[in-house]
């Protein structure tokens, strides 16, 4: 027998904020009584009208709730996030009206992780550069310019959450050092742990972002920071662009004051900065640490399992911390 309540008897509609992974979005409009926010044709009418019949929201860790859309919902009473960050929705806010939140941590880590360390030898060993040396016909003229080792190195880990935690394990089998920052030392944790974000990266040879995103962690990678680094450090940025101070991290790269980055996520996506498209010493990705079939699928079912809870029992799956981080 399906758990899952008929439109017909569903206790409100469930109100799909953002365009999700279309399986998701196929389950919510099969399952639910569910209404695209993005697709009715005058959404400040539809929430006028109807937004006291919305029992939950479905989102994306980029679109969040905006305090706006909750105030237009008077019984929300969950918005389930399909991602593992969720710094764009005010959980206190939500917690203070009484709406759980939920997200996807652990189904994501891996893919997470494995980008991470693939970004941090492609910008290393100039891996995204050398294709493009290849392709543009350079190789006959002369031989790509030798790049940076990584195996020995020493690699800080700027938060050491779950991300964090897989990226060390996935460096252990490269012989580096691993050192890291968190507010709080990770108990068991045998790699050690320094005080600041200056601290470590002036210890290591390249600094990985793996912190949560939020007003706690903005431009928490600083110019200080980036020259801590220094001209032989790399930067590699799985997190979020606001950990990191862009026009910093601009200047820093131009000006050869660090050797290069790796960043799949930015201050403004999908915008990247001019000087950074035109610099060979960065590697550029689309935000797709977790872009995976097999990861998003486990996200979107995790995500259906949270709000298939909420519908049925009124408490969700893998609700985020009560006192969250942002
Ligand atoms: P998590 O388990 O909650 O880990 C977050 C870590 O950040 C914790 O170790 C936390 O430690 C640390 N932290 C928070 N504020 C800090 C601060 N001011 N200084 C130093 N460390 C700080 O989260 P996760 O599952 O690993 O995910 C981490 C983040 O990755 C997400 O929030 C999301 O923004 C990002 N992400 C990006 C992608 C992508 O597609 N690029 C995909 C998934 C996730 P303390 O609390 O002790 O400080
Ligand atoms: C997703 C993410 O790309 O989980 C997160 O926090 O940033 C990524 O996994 C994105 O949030 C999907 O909306």
């Amino acid at each position: 027998m399906s758990t899952f309540p008929t439109p017909a008897n569903a206790p409100g509609t469930v109100l799909q904020v953002s365009a999700l992974l279309p399986a998701l979005e196929r389950a919510l409009s099969e399952h639910y009584r569910a209404v695209r926010l993005t697709e009715v044709p005058d959404p400040a009418a539809y929430l006028r009208d109807h937004g006291s019949e919305v029992a939950a929201a479905v989102t994306s860790a980029r679109t969040g709730v905006s305090d706006a859309l909750m105030d237009a919902l008077p019984r929300l009473g969950a918005i389930v996030h399909f991602g593992v960050g969720y710094e764009t929705t005010d959980v206190v806010r939500a917690r203070a009206r009484g709406i759980d939140v939920s997200n996807t941590p652990d189904v994501l880590t891996d893919c997470v992780a494995d980008l991470a360390v693939g970004a941090l030898i492609d910008v290393m060993r100039r891996l995204s550069a050398a294709d493009r040396y290849v392709r543009e016909g350079a190789w006959a003229a002369a031989p790509f310019p030798l790049a940076d080792r990584v195996s020995g190195k020493r690699v800080g880990i700027l938060g050491l959450g779950r991300i964090g935690r897989a990226v060390a394990r996935r460096l252990d089998g490269f012989g580096v050092d691993i050192a890291y920052c968190t507010r709080t030392p990770v108990p068991g944790v045998r790699h050690p742990h320094l005080p600041s974000a200056e601290a470590l990266a002036e210890a290591c040879d390249a600094l990985v972002v793996t912190v949560a995103g939020g007003g706690g962690t903005r431009g928490l990678v600083s110019g200080a920071v980036l020259d801590a680094l220094g001209p032989r450090g790399y930067l590699v940025n799985v997190a979020r662009g606001s950990v990191v101070d862009e026009a910093a991290l601009v200047a820093a790269v131009t000006e050869g004051r660090i050797a290069g980055a790796a960043l799949d996520v930015f201050a403004d996506e999908p915008n990247v900065p001019r000087a950074l498209l035109e610099s060979d010493r960065v590697v550029l990705l689309p935000h797709i640490a977790s872009a995976t079939h097999e990861t998003r699928a486990a996200m979107g079912d995790l995500a259906l399992r949270n709000l298939q809870r909420f519908m049925t029992e009124g408490t969700l799956l893998t609700p985020v911390p009560r006192h969250p981080a942002h």
